[in-house]
Order: structure tokens, then C-alpha cells, then sequence
């Protein structure tokens, strides 16, 4: 149930909607006027296409037949089809708070106003319903503890990422209905940033409970040197998707919180592309571990280890590595993880570094391989508690799958390199989740109340790169779920909710995305289900694979077949190309038994406890390489499902981030690439859907309740209905601004906030009165 208060989203827009309504009504009379005849059109701003792509603002000078000049602004005049030139919104119109407002929703004009606005340092827009963020990479001077009372006290209006925290915890908090803050965008706009801010004001609204908001601030510092990295689109992009919930006491203090991650990219462990790195988490601790601490883990610099030296990208620009691990440190005492377990995650982070350096060398004619025995071996086996023959023995064999017996053999060269990789994942993956549950732990402290919690999201974005692989089809995959999401929200039920109080709408078509969804998730022959299929089979490749893939879907109009291993899926966000080299390996992600015999009889009790999580997850008592385990890409999908099933249980508040340019810098904005991502994420139609729409919506009942007493006649009647159709009278609200629906009233934006203002004024002037008696009374 949407129930309009001061506090809903819903009326922060009315009460825009409200402030800009001079600015609107003038435009719109200008506009009108405009409409009315071609004479008047001549005069007319346009938008002109430019052979290059870029819209530049003119007027038109004059038209004949289907061809009109221009005269641009940057002095040129041009000629160009008439009916290729968009009508651009008045001057008076400049750079609104909300793109509801513009007169004209086309792409240019909604560009022009994010572009004035973001000159302007304003980086925050609304959409309607969702608010834009525009990444500023830099230092914008809004998040101080005098913006943070600003949007506490309704001092301040203009969109901001505090108002949306403000909207979810008064709905929270009058509603008693749990919420949600969905957060997307590309990879680099800005989701994580956005997100800590969330948490900075949610933090600052509900603190004071034992300090336990200091610590939920202090989780990021620790989840993103373990999760985040340097990569080619984001100095510290997120790799793991983070669901944050924070719950609330019924007098709205923080009480407790809970992370939850999802699918960290393990691969880049092992493996980091030119100009990426690896995990923040390495360079800080080569940097940063003091002195006894290097001796007591063996540890060299950086630049020492096979695993981080492979991209030649050791440092980024303007980070300090050394201090950001005291910094580390710091926090990780914050949420209490002992010194002890501190230094056995450490040892944990040096064992893989170690592993990464072992080597191996022919033992026979038949090309197989032993470890060496060296530094490497020896320190890795330290680290995690083992004997280095141990260690040697799980490397240098490997059971094949095949094999009922599950006898180990030797292994070649690309076998043993491929089980100290997988060793080196499993023991960093497990490390993470580790951390999760001790943060966890830390942030289980008082209990929960029903309907008092809001859940903070910050997947990883859309990514398409020229090589795509595993990863980047998962995260695609997620964000095609959270797609639908967005969708089924702002546009499918919004409007079921219409056709179910019998208003007069015609229906809006909207991109919807379950086909290409089915497309992953159908059984049998969705690509989920073909790649689990094909993982089952010991002598698939990536090759047989693909083969699969476009024999049974190549009739699908979301998927393309291509040349060799790759093949392509229409997303909602464009098409992207994957390669399937990788995929039955990444999906399947084998531990052989003996790894997790060798953690498990290690003396450190980080790497027992891993492989007892690992034993416990596999079915049977002792794991076999051929026992049933749920692949990677099966489990991400229930995850997902269990995510959506958590959201669909709150009323959820969507901010997205576009990323102004792809050079990381401030000042810049790109417009083909804000325009791109303005299109995939669906704002526009949501902005064009929430103009013609009815987004404020009040039962009778609850409208009748909070404005009933500013009725000037006593109405004859108690019907809630009449009460409200009776108050719409009498001020004037114009016929096409609401619709009266079997159960509720619906308003078109900026109606509200007259009615509100009207009331406050009203109850203004009762308590004055009410004071002055109290006054006399004294
Ligand atoms: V990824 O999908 O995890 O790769 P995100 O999370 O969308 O990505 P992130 O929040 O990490 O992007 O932002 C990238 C960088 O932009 C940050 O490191 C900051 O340098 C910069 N940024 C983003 N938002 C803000 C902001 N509101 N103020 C200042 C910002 N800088
Ligand atoms: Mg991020």
C-alpha cells in the first residue's frame, strides 16, 4: 500500500514540482503558443543533429518545405530537415531539478539539463521517481554534516543522494515496511561512492546506539581492499556484489546490520589484465605490514610476486597503499577481529602470494611435474600450517574425473599450474567469506523489529569489455535481473494499480526484459542450464560448448551465434560478445580432493576451517571430484532469486549513476556516453511515464483523514470519497490533474504540495491561537 505522507517520495517531487510550478506554468504558456502555429515555429529553439553526432542548440530562421536553416550557437548557420530538429525547451527552464518538469522530454533537451546542471557542480538530478547521479570525480563539498541537517530538517529541496536516505527512513519509520535502495550504473559511475553516502546519513540519523554506526562505516574500508581493485574503467571498482541491510529499533536508532556478498571475480587472483591490478588487500600489506610482521610472514615487496607483477600496474595515482593498510588496521579493530585473527588472514593473503611463486620442473619423459622445492614452497607451506613435501605432493598430482576410482596421477605442467591457481582462489574466496561472517558477527548486536530495516544494494555494474568472459556474463546476468526489477516497479505495477482502481490511462508499452532472462534461466535449454549440462560432461570444451549453446538457441532473437567459441546476448543494456574459453572451468570451479585433504590436516585454523566449509557444502561425507556440486553459475541464479524475493518485499528507492567520461576526470562530460547509459537504464521512459502518470496516490480514507479538517463547508456526507472529491473542488484542482479511483485518489506530480502547504498554514495558525489561550490562561 502507497500511502502519500510529507515524507514519500512522492511529495518531495509535489513539493519540486511545487517550487519550480511558476517556472513550469510560464513555459508551458510559451509553449502553447509555440504549438499554435507554424508562424510562431520559425522563431522556434531546436536541437540540430550534427554530422558528428553531437546536438547543438539553435534557432530556426527560416522554412521552406521540408527544409529549414539554422542559425546555431556557435554562429553557423545550417540547413537541415525539419523534421530531424527537436524542439528545445525554453531558457526559463534551465538546468530543473526534476526532468518531469521540462516541457520537452527528448534526448537532447535531458541531456542539456544534466550537462548545466553538472557544470555547475549540481550532480544530483531527479528522474521522476529516481534520482540521477552524475559522477563528479572530485571533491564536491556536499556531504558535510550541515547538508546531512539540511535534508534532515527539509531545510533543502534540490536532489541529493541524503534525500533519498531520508525519503527510505521516514517511510521506514512511519510505514513500518521495510526498504530498499537500489543503486546501479556502470561500472566507475559512482554505486559504492553513493552508497557509503547512504550509509554516512542513515548513520548520522539513526547513531548513537553503542557506536555500532562507526563500525557498519568502518565495513567498507575492509570489504574494499579484500574485494575491490584497480581496473581499466575504475581506480576501485567493486568486484563482488554487496547487499548491506541495516536494521532499526522502533525509535529508529540502528540496532544491528548484516553484508551480504555476492560472487567475488576470483579469477583475478591469479590472473590481472594490462593496466589492472589484483586485490587492493596485497599492495597494502607489501606496502604498509610492519617490520616484525614482514619477518614473522616472510614478506617481500610487491613487485616480488608473480601474481602481482603480471600487469606491470603496481601503484595507482594518489594511492598509498602503506597508509591505506594502517588505515586497514585500524578498522579491522573497529569491528573487533583480533590481533590473532588479523595476522592469520594475513598469513592467509602471504600464503597465496607464495603459491603464486612456486614453480615446478619435468620429473620424467612423459612431461610431468613436481614443485620445487624453494623459498616459495617452503614459505607457502609455512604460512598455511603444512609440511612442504605436503604441499609439493597436492600440487604435483591430480585425479581425473574420469576415473571411478579417483586414483591421484601426476600431473603436466598446465595441470599443475592449474591446481596451485585453483588453491590460491579457493584459499583468497574463503578468506573473503570469512571476513563477511566476522563482520557479521561484529555488527549482530541488538535485535530486530519488524518492518525496520533498509537494505543498501551495489551490484557491479553492466560491463562489456572487448573480452568478456565468465564474469562479466554473470554480473550482465544480474544486472538483466535487477533490470526487471526497476521495471516491474516503476512501470508494470504502477500501472496495475491504475487498472485496478478503474482510472482512465492508456497503457505504456516499456522495454521488458523476461525474454532475455528466460534466456539464461529457462530449463532445460536456457544457458544456464546448457553450461551446467555441458560441465557434467569430463571431455567438454569450450568449443563443444558454444557448439551447444548455438545449436539449441540460435533461433532466440536475444542470442547470437558468432564465429568459434564466442557468442553473443542481446542485453538491455547492448549487445555483448562472450568468450566461452574458460566457462566450463570457472562454472564447474574444481577443488581436487586432495587440496581439501591438504587444508584440512594444515595447523593454521583459517585453512581448516575453509576446507571444513568446503566439506560441508559438498553432499558427501568425503569430497570426491566427481560428487554433485552446485556450479557456480546455478548458485549465483538462486542467489539472485533470493535477492529479488527480498527486495520484492520492501518499497525500494532507485538512484542511478552515469559515468560522465571514461578518462576518470572531473569537468568532463561525454555526451554520447551519458546519452548511452541515459537509454539502457530506462530513465527516460520512466521520466516520460511519470508525466503522464499519476505518481502521488492517497486512499480516500488517509486523504480525507489529513486534509478533511480544511474543508470551509461541513460536508453533508462522511464518505471519505466525497470528502476528497469535495476538497479537490474547492481548490480548484484542475480536472485533469487527478483521477479519482475506486480506493484512491491519484494526483499528477506537484499537486500535493499546494494542499500540504495549505494544511501547514492551517495548523500553523492553531497552534498560534492554541498558544496564545495557554498564554492567558498563565
Ligand atoms: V564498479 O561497478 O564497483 O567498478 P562504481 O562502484 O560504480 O564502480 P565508484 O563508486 O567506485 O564506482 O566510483 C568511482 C570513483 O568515482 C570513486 O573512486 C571516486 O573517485 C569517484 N566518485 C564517485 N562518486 C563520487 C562522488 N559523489 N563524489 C566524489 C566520486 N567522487
Ligand atoms: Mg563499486
Amino acid at each position: 500500500r502507497k500511502v502519500v505522507n510529507v515524507d514519500s517520495p512522492y511529495y518531495l517531487e509535489a513539493v519540486e514540482g511545487k517550487n519550480g510550478e511558476d517556472k513550469v506554468s510560464d513555459a508551458k504558456a510559451e509553449v502553447n503558443e509555440i504549438q499554435k502555429g507554424k508562424a510562431i515555429w520559425k522563431k522556434r529553439c531546436v536541437w540540430c543533429r550534427q554530422s558528428n553526432g553531437v546536438w547543438e542548440y539553435g534557432a530556426i530562421q527560416s522554412t521552406s518545405g521540408e527544409e529549414s536553416f539554422v542559425s546555431l550557437s556557435n554562429g553557423n548557420v545550417v540547413k537541415a530537415s525539419t523534421s530531424e530538429l527537436l524542439p528545445a525547451n525554453p531558457e526559463i527552464l534551465e538546468g530543473v531539478n526534476d526532468i518531469i518538469q521540462l516541457s520537452y522530454l527528448n534526448e537532447p533537451s535531458v541531456l542539456h539539463n544534466l550537462k548545466y546542471r553538472y557544470a555547475r557542480d549540481m550532480i544530483y538530478s531527479k528522474a521522476g521517481p529516481v534520482l540521477i547521479a552524475v559522477n563528479p570525480y572530485k571533491d564536491v563539498q556536499i556531504y558535510g554534516k550541515d547538508f546531512v541537517t539540511s535534508y534532515r530538517e527539509k531545510a533543502t529541496y534540490s536532489p541529493h543522494v541524503f534525500a533519498v536516505a531520508d525519503t527510505a527512513y521516514n517511510a521506514m519509520m512511519n510505514g513500518g515496511v521495510n526498504q530498499s535502495i537500489v543503486i546501479s550504473g556502470e561500472s566507475g559511475a559512482g554505486k559504492t561512492e553513493t552508497a557509503k553516502f547512504t550509509m554516512q546519513y542513515l548513520a548520522a540519523l539513526g547513531g548513537g546506539n553503542g557506536g555500532i554506526e562507526s563500525k557498519i562505516l568502518e565495513t567498507h574500508c575492509i570489504l574494499e581492499a579484500f574485494g575491490n581493485a584497480k581496473t581499466s574503467r575504475n581506480d576501485n571498482s567493486s568486484r563482488f556484489g554487496k547487499l548491506t541491510e541495516i536494521h532499526f529499533t522502533e525509535s529508529g536508532k540502528i540496532s544491528s546490520a548484516n553484508i551480504q556478498t555476492f560472487l567475488l571475480e576470483k579469477s583475478r587472483v591469479v590472473e590481472v589484465a594490462a593496466g589492472e591490478r589484483s586485490y587492493h588487500i596485497f599492495y597494502q600489506l607489501c606496502a604498509g605490514a610492519p617490520p616484525a610482521l614482514r619477518e614473522r610472514l616472510n614478506l617481500k615487496m610487491a613487485n616480488e610476486y608473480n601474481y602481482l607483477i603480471r600487469s606491470d600496474n603496481l601503484v595507482i595515482n594518489g594511492v598509498d597503499d602503506a597508509q591505506k593498510f594502517h588505515k586497514l588496521v585500524e578498522a579491522l579493530d573497529i569491528v573487533q577481529i583480533c590481533k590473532e585473527q588479523q595476522e592469520q588472514a594475513f598469513a592467509m593473503l602471504a600464503a597465496v602470494l607464495w603459491l603464486g611463486n612456486i614453480s615446478f620442473q619435468l620429473i620424467d619423459d612423459e612431461h610431468h611435474v613436481e614443485a620445487l622445492a624453494d623459498e616459495a614452497l617452503t614459505s607457502a607451506a609455512g604460512l598455511m600450517g603444512c609440511a612442504a613435501h605436503e604441499l609439493m605432493q597436492a600440487l604435483s598430482t591430480h585425479r581425473t574425473r574420469a576415473a571411478k576410482d579417483n586414483i591421484a596421477k601426476k600431473s603436466t605442467l598446465q595441470q599443475a599450474m592449474d591446481t596451485r591457481d585453483a588453491l590460491a582462489k579457493f584459499i583468497y574466496a574463503s578468506l573473503f567469506d570469512w571476513l563477511v561472517e566476522q563482520i557479521n558477527k561484529s555488527l549482530e548486536v541488538g535485535k530486530r523489529c519488524v518492518g525496520r530495516s533498509i537494505s543498501i544494494l551495489d551490484m557491479y555494474g553492466f560491463e562489456s569489455f572487448k573480452k568478456n568472459s565468465f564474469e562479466q556474463f554473470c554480473i550482465n546476468y544480474a544486472n538483466e535481473r535487477l533490470q526487471q526489477h526497476f521495471n516491474r516497479h516503476l512501470f508494470k505495477l504502477e500501472q496495475q494499480e491504475y487498472e485496478l482502481d478503474g482510472i482512465d490511462w492508456t497503457k505504456v508499452d516499456f522495454e521488458d526484459n523476461q525474454e532475455c532472462l528466460d534466456l539464461f534461466e529457462k530449463k532445460p535449454l536456457g544457458i544456464l542450464s546448457l553450461l551446467d549440462e555441458e560441465s557434467n560432461f569430463p571431455n567438454a570444451t569450450d568449443f563443444t560448448l558454444a557448439n551447444k549453446l548455438k545449436q539449441h538457441l540460435h533461433s532466440n532473437s536475444y542470442f547470437k551465434g558468432d564465429r568459434g567459441r564466442a557468442f553473443g546476448v542481446r542485453h538491455f543494456a547492448g549487445e555483448v560478445l562472450y568468450d566461452t574459453n574458460g566457462f566450463l572451468e570457472k562454472n564447474r570451479d574444481p577443488l581436487n580432493s586432495g587440496l581439501v585433504q591438504l587444508l584440512s590436516s594444515c595447523s593454521g585454523q583459517l585453512p581448516q576451517s575453509f576446507a571444513k566449509k568446503m566439506l560441508d557444502k559438498s553432499r558427501k561425507p568425503a569430497i570426491s571430484s566427481d560428487a554433485p556440486k552446485q556450479s557456480v553459475g546455478t548458485k549465483f541464479k538462486s542467489q539472485l532469486f533470493e535477492l529479488m524475493h527480498l527486495l520484492e518485499k520492501t518499497t525500494p528507492h532507485f538512484i542511478r549513476c552515469i559515468k560522465p567520461n571514461c578518462k576518470l576526470v572531473p569537468g568532463m562530460f561525454e555526451e554520447d556516453l551519458v546519452l548511452q547509459q541515459l537509454r539502457y537504464c530506462g530513465v527516460l521512459e520512466v521520466v516520460r511515464f511519470s508525466k503522464s502518470g499519476y505518481p502521488t496516490r492517497m486512499t480516500h480514507q488517509d486523504f480525507a483523514e489529513r486534509y478533511g479538517f480544511l474543508l470551509l463547508e461541513t460536508s453533508a456526507s462522511h464518505n471519505p470519497l466525497s470528502i476528497s472529491v469535495s476538497l479537490l473542488n474547492q481548490f480548484n484542482v484542475l480536472p485533469e490533474m487527478y483521477q479519482v479511483g475506486y480506493t484512491k485518489l491519484f494526483l499528477r506530480t506537484g499537486q500535493i504540495g499546494a494542499l500540504e502547504d495549505k494544511r501547514k498554514q492551517v495548523l500553523r495558525g492553531v497552534i498560534g491561537v492554541q498558544k496564545y489561550f495557554r498564554g492567558h490562561q498563565a
